[in-house]
């Protein structure tokens, strides 16, 4: 019987698409080459896979899912609530808009960043393996309304960690303690890094100004000890 075929798809070497498979294979993937791509996702584009090579990935106005694959390289989160995967290679991970995003560096020395806190929400950071390097654009936490917060969970139980705080001077942060969770309170939002005090986390803290903060600091302040 004759019935609805005109949804399909008929390729020279006899393979047929039906509906069902055209949208498992075109609902909004794009894949790259194992050479260094550069991509842009549009509206009808949702998963991004990089590959090998030192890809330059960028989400669009969905809620994008951006895998880097093998290599070094760059993964822009921007409109939506996007989730980037940095994967194997020192790859550096962006929030534009620090807008309920997740962040996952992967293997290697990974750098996380939040450059602007646009609307409040949280951003998830997991450096995964290796030494990562967290920054915040904390400047950007003081400028957004009163009323909602910008906040920032960093997670990270391997290797020498960084966070370095743009923006802000010691003055404009007040350090917390909740069980072993470290949080960093400023006047538009927080950040928070889990088990900080059982030796996750970060080991220093760096203030634009050239201030320092390490791990026997940041316990002094809040009056806990090293376990
Ligand atoms: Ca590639
Ligand atoms: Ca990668
Ligand atoms: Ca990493």
């Amino acid at each position: 019987m004759y019935r609805g075929n005109w949804y399909n798809i008929y390729f020279d070497n006899g393979t047929v698409w039906d509906r069902d498979e055209i949208e498992a294979q075109t609902g909004g993937k794009w894949e790259g080459t194992n050479d260094n791509d550069t991509f842009t996702a549009n509206s009808d584009v949702s998963v991004l896979y990089g590959l090998d090579g030192e890809d330059h990935l960028t989400g669009g106005v969905n809620n994008d899912y951006i895998y880097g694959g093998n290599g070094d390289d760059i993964l822009i989160a921007q409109g939506g609530s996007d989730t980037l995967y940095g994967e194997a290679g020192n790859d550096t991970l962006i929030s534009s808009e620090g807008r309920d995003d997740r962040l996952f560096g992967g293997d290697s020395d990974d750098t996380l960043i939040i450059k602007g806190f646009t609307t409040g929400g949280w951003n998830w950071l997991y450096g995964g393996y290796g030494n990562d390097t967290y920054v915040v654009d904390g400047k950007s936490l003081m400028n957004i309304s009163n009323y909602i917060s910008g906040n920032a969970y960093i997670s990270d139980s391997s290797g020498s960690n960084t966070l370095k705080l743009e923006g802000l001077s010691v003055s404009d942060v007040m350090m917390k303690r909740d069980d072993q969770t470290l949080i960093i309170q400023t006047e538009g939002g927080s950040i928070k890094i889990d088990n900080q005090f059982e030796g996750s986390g970060v080991d220093n803290i760096y203030f634009d100004n050239g201030d320092v903060w390490n791990r026997m600091d940041l316990e002094s302040m809040v009056g806990g000890t090293i376990i």
